[in-house]
């Protein structure tokens, strides 16, 4: 059975483009892969954060997964700083990557642009993440589209590693991103991604009436000023993706025609939208709200799903100590004592 692995991280939150590039599709590929789903929170920490903070939000980064439909007994949910090997494995992987590969990631780039003082950790993001999937010998990885360039360089980093240290028998798989049909969620500005460091997001959690408050204003196609212009749903950069996500296949006809043939108002389209986003995101926050009052109950599957990661992680980094000759083993065998 092909491993899965993917994360998240717990700089905010859960917005619905995560929800719809990521996490919808965990929820499915869980019933098909033996499946590793990490809250990243050593990348969160690339950009700024406050400790209390990113503690809170990791919890809550858990329950969101877990009220969205990841199962603990079907996969395994953890945080990446209870496997100390992520980290260990991201300095091996370090030392074998180029820093031309990694000053040419679009998200080092984007990122640092908008940073006072740019850190090593943010250039060296796509290393640890590469570990992250690595470490779980993972063949799949669900992403959005913006995290594909990085999936390039975890295949990179496999093949440099594998060339140097078990030339004969690829020891790493070279892991394929799995994408969903709403692989890039705009953000409500309509031009950047939707994305939790910028703020242009529609959380997850929050009530349906903030989302109307946030839907209403969104813009749509420019060429519709009044109600009776007819538009393109194509040119509409948020609500007609979100319908698409969200309705049934016959309403999305319903808005095509309708805009085209100037039938509904941008308004009315938007409350059809908001009705069936409510009718899919109501019962995740039901759920959400009952974890929310059981934090014991969320801290327990995140140390059991911690546990269940690290045995498969110790695995892997034995088994690359012993070919890169850095096992204490290896030192003693050589007539050293450690
Ligand atoms: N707008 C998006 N559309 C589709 N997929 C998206 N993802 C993120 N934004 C969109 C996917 O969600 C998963 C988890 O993302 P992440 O939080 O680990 O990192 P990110 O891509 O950097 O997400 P954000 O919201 O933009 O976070 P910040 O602002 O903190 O960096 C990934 O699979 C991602 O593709």
């Amino acid at each position: 059975m092909p491993r899965i692995f993917s994360g998240i991280q717990p700089s905010g939150e859960l917005h619905i483009g995560n929800y719809l590039g990521a996490v919808k599709n965990w929820v499915a590929l869980q019933h098909q892969h033996e499946s590793f789903f990490c809250i990243v929170n050593y990348h969160a920490i690339t950009i700024a954060f406050a400790p209390d903070e990113l503690r809170r939000r990791t919890r809550d980064m858990a329950i969101s997964l877990l009220a969205s439909g990841l199962d603990p007994a079907r996969c395994v949910v953890f945080v990446q700083s209870d496997v100390p090997e992520h980290t260990e494995l991201a300095w091996i992987f370090n030392t074998i990557t180029p820093l031309g590969e990694l000053e040419r990631q679009v998200q080092f780039k984007d990122k640092a642009g908008r940073q006072e003082q740019v850190m090593a950790g943010l250039l060296n993001y796509p290393v640890l993440q590469a570990a992250d999937i690595l470490l779980y010998l993972a063949d799949i990885v669900p992403v959005g589209e913006d995290q594909v360039q990085h999936l390039e360089l975890s295949r990179v980093v496999a093949r440099n590693w594998n060339a140097r240290f078990s030339p004969d028998t690829p020891f790493f798989p070279e892991p394929q991103a799995k994408l969903t049909p709403t692989r890039r969620i705009a953000g409500l500005d309509g031009q950047a991604k939707m994305s939790k460091s910028i703020g242009n997001t529609i959380g997850l959690l929050e009530p349906p009436a903030v989302i109307w408050d946030k839907l209403r204003p969104v813009v749509t196609d420019p060429a519709r000023q009044r109600k009776t212009d007819a538009g393109d749903p194509e040119k509409c950069p948020v609500i007609y993706p979100l319908h698409k996500a969200f309705s049934p296949a016959e309403t999305v006809t319903q808005v095509e025609t309708n805009c085209r043939g100037a039938g509904w108002g941008c308004i009315e389209c938007k409350k059809v939208l908001h009705a069936n986003m409510e009718a899919e995101l109501v019962p995740i926050q039901v759920r959400a709200a009952e974890l929310h009052s059981t934090p014991a109950l969320v801290d327990d599957l995140l140390a059991d799903g911690g546990r269940r990661a690290r045995a498969v992680a110790r695995t892997t980094i034995d088994a690359v100590r012993d070919r890169m000759g850095l096992d204490a083993r290896s030192v003693r065998a050589a007539g050293v004592t450690p």
